[in-house]
């Protein structure tokens, strides 16, 4: 009975492993601008690194301006399967990058870069 108990508990330990194990969310990896970094404008390259492949086509980014405001950002053609790439002119000020990112396996994953362009 304690073996058996034992193994059950090892099966469900690898049953609510496996989402994470065979399936790879689009983790962000790094990103220019890092996070919170100050950059040189007026011309800007955003570049989002994930540690797997990401839908370019129904990813989002969003820019988000020290007032609130939003605008979405027309990425580049897909540079690399996993990166999401943007080119963008921007005035000296703090801004927000907020990405949503598809992976190739459903799931969405989001987050937010805050950085400055002097
Ligand atoms: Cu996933």
């Amino acid at each position: 009975m304690p073996i058996q108990r034992t193994s059950a508990a090892i099966l469900v330990g690898i049953l609510l492993m496996l989402p994470t194990a065979a399936f790879a969310h689009a983790h962000l990896v790094s990103s220019t601008p890092a996070a919170n970094a100050t950059i040189h404008g007026p011309a800007v390259a955003l570049e989002l690194r994930f540690n797997s492949r990401v839908d370019g086509q129904r990813s989002v980014l969003t820019l988000v301006m020290a007032d609130g405001h939003t605008q979405a950002v027309a990425m580049d053609k897909q540079s690399g399967a996993a990166n999401l790439n943007a080119h963008l002119t921007l005035k000296p000020g703090s801004y927000t990058l907020r990405w949503q990112a598809l992976s190739t396996d459903g799931h969405i994953t989001r987050g937010e870069i805050p950085f400055s362009v002097s």
